[in-house]
């Protein structure tokens, strides 16, 4: 018996002595689809003119060489991220990731044509596509305000840039028979202490109301809203802040996107999932590291994230979340990043799947306080790790640290080359 199976089996008997069925937890795990973010394989450059990003709330940082530069490049780095990761997932684009062939297309002039190679290689690569409208790194943008900015030609234009989006987020569901969900994200917001909070949000609204008002069929697209507390430039004011949107998404019937790095800096998002759903049909998360403030650092396997895959999997919500990734690292090779932060979070998935969660409630109901928290603790020694392996094994993916030879290989034959 190879090794990998041998410290399955003894798992597996381990887990079992808890009450808790292995092959149960893995068959729920390959359920599970993450959406990665196209972003972090170019730090959120894209491809609408060499120039990359600007400003707008949002920063890359670092230079690491190898940096996707086409979209042939990006798709290439893409299927080498996903080769070590197991499961079929998902991939998540932004507009300016769309392809011009050279020919300069305004953000309001955008059509599934221009993302039809997008989806002819999800197609192949048996990819779902997600979608973003993109509010920043754009000279409409540059005061800080697009959807809320009081000069109306502005506001028209970035109108017609979310409504275009929504309309090529349907065609990608269409070809690929799944819905796409659109995340809207708008840096809107002042640097310093406004006198009027009200007339941003109610533009906003309006602006948004716009953009929705066309019916989209729910099993090709799906709308989200996504807050956030301050950015780069918006210190003091956000204009979709969280209660903004919370409100938008609930009287609108539009998924929320809670990004985590988008809140306090010690408020984490695990424990806002159960509240939400009871109010709202599906929720979108940005699985994000925030380090002091919203840094979006590479997703690791680190309390935050556990919490949040347990309150998916404990209160059974993952049939009507959508996980992606939001981050963007450009000081470590790019597809490490990429693999780093979607193992990290199918581990804490698989963590979740393994608990003992029905000895765990009635202790709970019971009030049988030191059991729940004898039994939590003895979880994190359990022989996790040998479960995970044997999980990339049978997807056929690199187990353990074998994926990282894989990656640095790829990087002195092509990233260097580049
Ligand atoms: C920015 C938001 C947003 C972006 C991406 C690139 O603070 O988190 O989701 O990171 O759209
Ligand atoms: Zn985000």
């Amino acid at each position: 018996m190879r090794t990998t199976e041998q410290a399955y089996q003894l798992a597996r008997q381990r887990y079992a002595d808890l009450g808790v069925d292995v092959e149960a937890a893995v068959n729920k795990l390959q359920n599970v689809k993450i959406s990665l973010h196209c972003w972090q394989g170019d730090d959120v450059g894209g491809f609408e003119s060499a120039g990359g990003l600007t400003d707008g709330g949002i920063l890359a940082t670092g230079n690491y060489p190898g940096k996707a530069r086409t979209p042939e490049q990006l798709r290439q780095d893409a299927e080498v991220a996903f080769r070590m990761i197991p499961g079929k997932h998902r991939f998540n684009l932004h507009a300016i990731y769309l392809e011009n062939k050279g020919k300069k297309v305004g953000r309001d002039e955008i059509g599934p044509e221009h993302f039809q190679g997008w989806m002819d290689w999800a197609k192949e690569n048996g990819l779902g596509l997600d979608f973003n409208p993109t509010f920043f790194s754009h000279p409409k943008a540059a005061d800080g305000f697009t959807l809320s900015s009081p000069c109306s030609e502005t506001r028209e234009f970035w109108i017609r840039h979310g409504t275009a989006c929504r309309k090529i987020a349907a065609e990608m569901g269409k070809q690929l028979g799944s819905p796409s969900v659109v995340d809207f994200w708008m840096p809107d917001g002042f640097k310093d202490i406004p006198v009027d909070r009200l007339t941003p949000r109610k533009r906003m609204e309006e602006s948004l109301d716009r953009i929705f008002a066309e019916q989209m069929d729910p099993k090709l697209e799906l709308d989200a809203v996504e807050s956030k507390l301050f950015g780069i430039g918006s210190e003091t004011y956000v204009v979709g802040s969280h209660e903004f949107f919370m409100g938008y998404a609930l009287s609108r019937k539009k998924l929320i996107c809670l990004d985590a790095g988008h809140f306090h800096p010690t408020e984490g998002i695990a424990d806002k999932l159960s509240s939400m759903s009871l109010f709202m049909d599906e929720l979108l998360l940005h699985v994000s590291r925030p380090v002091r403030w919203d840094s979006d650092h590479v997703v690791i396997w680190n309390d935050d994230l556990r919490a949040i895959a347990e309150e998916l999997v404990r209160n059974d919500l993952l049939g009507r979340t959508h996980i992606g990734l939001d981050f963007f690292d450009g000081t470590v090779n790019r597809i490490v990043a990429w693999v780093v932060g979607t193992r990290a979070m199918l581990k804490a998935l698989l963590a979740a799947f393994l608990e003992p969660l029905a000895q765990l409630r009635k202790w709970e109901r019971d009030g049988d306080y030191s059991g729940r928290l004898a039994i939590l603790e003895e979880l994190k020694s359990m022989p996790f790790g040998a479960v995970w392996d044997d999980y990339c094994e049978r997807n056929g993916v690199p187990v353990g640290a074998a994926w990282l030879e894989q990656v640095r290989k790829y990087e002195s034959d092509v990233l260097s080359q580049r």
